[in-house]
């Protein structure tokens, strides 16, 4: 039976409770603050970050982890393991897995296998569980890679922000000449293309780009297949709530969760954005 880890970073933001349930290791993104910087979750919660982020004259700016710090965990885990699969955000939009790669050849003692999710938050999550539930049955590295490409397959996701400067300023948005201009009028419906972040549909008001993105839902949970799906906030709880039940109420094949965009995340995005990932399950 191979005894593979399974590592991620803190931009799936999953609870300490599954975590610890799968046996998931995870490393730190950060937020920087002018001179201070704060692992994610660790240093800084997320709730603080919304607070602080009124506070501020100067927003932050975010890191990726070390490399020095991916060396320390895949060589800790090298005691207990055979091997190591490290799934991370999407390298179009973070140096995060290209770091995982370059401490994966360095490492001794240990194979380690980077994954890209090739997208962020709640949706990479589904990759890191996937990946821990085989892992905790014995699969080998080829066989849970194999279930991690089918996955891809099914996860769609999609969001809104409530202002696009901060996707601007950090220069996360593909293909933003198209909007420019008209920034601050249009609230695009975003999604992942090719591991970067692209305009789906250009909508004027939030309610239209929030509609949009329940009809893409629909194409899916209409078929009556089993979903699993996850809500996605920036400091938005009853919003997120309120679509959850929304949801629940439209489609009794759907199991749905709460998740949020996180500091480094919500930095990104802004206060006040929102998405839905989802996959059909049990295929
Ligand atoms: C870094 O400094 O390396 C981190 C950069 C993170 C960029 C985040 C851009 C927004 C991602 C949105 C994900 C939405 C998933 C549903």
């Amino acid at each position: 039976m191979a005894n593979v880890a399974i590592v991620t970073d803190s931009t799936a933001y999953l609870s300490e409770e599954m975590l610890n349930a799968y046996n998931i290791h995870t490393i730190p993104l950060s937020v920087v603050f002018g001179e201070k910087t704060y692992r994610e979750e660790i240093d800084m919660t997320t709730s603080t970050f919304y607070e602080k982020i009124q506070e501020v004259d100067q927003l932050p700016t975010t890191s990726q982890p070390p490399l020095g710090e991916f060396i320390k965990l895949y060589e800790s885990l090298a005691e207990t393991y055979d091997a190591v699969i490290s799934i991370h955000l999407s390298s179009g939009i973070s140096g995060t897995f290209a770091t995982a790669q370059t401490a994966a050849e360095s490492v001794e003692g240990i194979e380690v296998h980077p994954f890209d999710s090739e997208i962020s938050c709640a949706p990479q999550g589904y990759f890191v569980l996937e990946a821990a539930e085989r892992a905790a049955k014995g699969e080998d590295v080829d066989e849970i890679f194999a279930r991690l490409e089918e996955l891809r397959e099914r996860i769609r996701a999609y969001f809104m922000v409530d202002n696009l400067n901060h996707l601007h300023r950090g220069g996360r948005l593909s293909g933003a000449q198209a909007l420019v201009g008209s920034m601050l009028q249009i609230k695009p419906v975003l999604h992942f293309e090719d591991k970067m972040i692209v305009p789906f549909e250009k909508v004027r008001t939030s309610k239209k780009a929030l509609n949009r993105i329940y009809e893409l839902f629909e194409e899916d949970a209409g078929t009556g297949k089993p979903i699993r799906a996850t809500v996605i906030h920036a400091n938005r709880p009853a919003q997120a709530e309120e679509m959850k039940a929304e949801l629940e109420k439209k489609f009794n094949n759907v199991t749905i969760d709460i998740s949020y965009f996180g500091p480094v995340i919500g930095t990104h995005l802004g206060e006040g954005s929102l998405g839905l990932g989802w996959y059909i399950s049990g295929a």
